[in-house]
């Protein structure tokens, strides 16, 4: 069982009824779990994102399989709630009850930590009828060993994006950031025979569209990377068409071109990129270290300038920001044409180096809300809090109302070398184009910016018109998720 994401800017709930899709994102946890459970098992997946819990999947299951992030907590706890008033034995596993576990009182088993290693130990002791209460580990599992995620188990057609994994954790340590905690600083990889063979069964399996590879740092492993998977992606590609990847890398992605255009010959379109400020004695105070020192507009641009559209994660609220942050963070965002703008307050997550200095300093206050962009913390800044406050929505009226928004696009796509691979406009791109010039282009009070925004793409780079929709699209989902 998944449960629900709540109304949150990944969640992309009000960009998804454009193209008629449930969720962005399937459950790859579950999905990879679903294939190490035994064969003979008969099993069911219940996304409640896109599908609602039935009285008869409880009266057909005997356990209960729940994976969830702490964004999800309270979907979570009705979830479980239920499954325990219908009799069933409840495992629990994943992000959020690797570090809350101790708040679920009712649930059987806990299996934590990476499945590789914990779920083994627990189906034995299961099928011998003397599991414990929890499965954890210290160590990190070896991913050659991850099967391919059973992609049986849902129905592709309702979600936007499909995931895989081709490695965990990250060589850098910034110290707001759990992945190196959770996942080890030395990236763990899967072979490139592995990814063809997932990318094989999504592609047997039907999909055709977008794939998110969801890892911590893409670019952990250059070496591999540029040798021997990226080769393979370039070879998987011939012949096929309609697929295009993203990612998440670090900024020094930018210092490689050959490595950014063989991802862009390898059929990848968007990175995410951690920018957090640009702010140099907070990147120094947070140990960014990949950040301090270069131009990172000019790092931005020359991503976009090879073909990857560039999305960025931005911080406020480090002890060394003064009153000018807030501005400066709007210039840098509409100066550098990052159209997905990720904006949060400093959160010390449990595990970090932030979180044992504030601790120390006796600077941390109440649990987190598990999203890092809902203008919540359960830091004390340095800054008073209610400027801190007002400064970050101030920033998040700057960059998402209709004009800014729609002027960044712009600055965006005049930067962006449109890439040889695309997805062909079909029926349903066509439909999802059509859908959009009636909710944004007449009933949208950006509606002129939306227009203006055809008209020009389409003047200076045709090819550009479904970005430019998409973009148009996702700018809805942010003021509604931002309530502006
Ligand atoms: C992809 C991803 C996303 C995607 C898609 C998420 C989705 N719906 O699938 C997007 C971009 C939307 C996203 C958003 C966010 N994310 Co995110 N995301 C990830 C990322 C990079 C990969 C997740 C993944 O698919 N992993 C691959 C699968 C195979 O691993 P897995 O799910 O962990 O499952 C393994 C184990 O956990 C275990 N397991 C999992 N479930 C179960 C269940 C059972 C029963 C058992 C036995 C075992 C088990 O077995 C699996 C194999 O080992 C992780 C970091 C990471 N490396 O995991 C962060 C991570 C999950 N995200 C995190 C966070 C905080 C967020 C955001 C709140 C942050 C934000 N930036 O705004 C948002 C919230 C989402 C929302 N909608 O509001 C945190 C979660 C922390 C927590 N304790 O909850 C993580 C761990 C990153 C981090 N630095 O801490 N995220």
């Amino acid at each position: 069982m998944y449960p629900s994401f709540p109304d949150t800017f990944w969640s992309f709930r009000h960009s998804l009824k454009f193209i008629h899709k449930k969720a962005a994102f399937p459950p790859l946890g579950l999905l990879t779990i679903g294939a190490m459970l035994p064969q003979e098992w008969s099993k069911r997946l219940v996304d409640l994102n896109v599908t609602r819990l039935t009285d008869e999947d409880l009266a057909w299951a005997d356990t209960a399989f729940i994976s969830a992030m702490v964004v999800q907590r309270k979907s979570a706890r009705q979830t479980i709630a239920r499954c325990k008033e219908a009799g069933l034995k409840v495992v629990a596993g994943g992000p959020l009850f690797t570090s809350e576990y101790e708040q679920f009182d009712e649930v059987d088993h806990f299996v934590l930590n990476e499945a590789e290693l914990t779920l083994p130990g627990f189906l034995e002791d299961f099928n011998r009828g003397c599991a414990e209460r929890i499965y954890t580990t210290t160590e990190f599992a070896d991913i050659h060993k991850t099967p391919i995620p059973m992609w049986q188990l849902i129905n592709m057609k309702r979600y936007a994006t499909m995931s895989i994994q081709f490695s965990r954790g990250c060589p850098f340590n910034c110290d707001f950031c759990n992945v190196t905690a959770l996942f080890g600083h030395r990236p763990r990889i899967k072979t490139s025979a592995q990814i063809i063979a997932e990318l094989d069964s999504l592609y047997q399996g039907g999909w055709r569209g977008q794939v998110f590879f969801v890892d911590d740092n893409f670019i952990g492993n250059k070496k591999y990377l540029m040798t021997d998977l990226l080769p393979s992606l370039i070879e998987w590609h011939k012949g096929k068409k309609g697929f295009l990847f993203n990612t998440e890398a670090s900024i020094n992605l930018a210092d490689n071109e050959d490595l950014m255009n063989m991802m862009v010959d390898a059929g990848f379109d968007t990175v995410f990129v951690g920018i957090e400020t640009p702010d140099e004695d907070s990147l120094a105070e947070c140990n960014k270290k990949q950040n301090k020192g270069r131009n990172l507009i000019e790092s931005v641009k020359s991503i976009q300038r090879t073909g990857l559209q560039v999305q960025g994660g931005f911080i406020v609220g480090f002890d060394s920001d003064g009153p000018s942050i807030f501005q400066r963070q709007i210039d840098f965002i509409q100066n550098s044409g990052i159209v997905t703008a990720m904006v949060g307050l400093l959160q010390a997550p449990p595990g970090t180096k932030l979180y044992e200095r504030l601790k120390k300093e006796g600077r941390l206050s109440g649990l987190l809300s598990g999203d890092n962009v809902d203008g919540t913390t359960n830091i004390i800044p340095k800054m008073d809090m209610h400027q801190l406050m007002k400064g970050y929505e101030k920033i998040l009226h700057s960059i998402y109302r209709p004009r800014p928004y729609y002027k960044r696009i712009k600055t965006f796509l005049r930067e962006y070398k449109p890439p040889k691979i695309s997805i062909k406009l079909d029926f349903q791109r066509f439909l999802a184009f059509f859908r959009t010039s009636i909710r944004i282009g007449i009933f949208g009070r950006e509606r002129i910016q939306y227009w203006n925004l055809m008209v020009w793409t389409l003047c200076r780079c045709p090819k550009l018109l479904p970005l430019a929709v998409t973009l148009a699209i996702h700018g809805h989902h942010f003021r509604k998720v931002c309530k502006l």
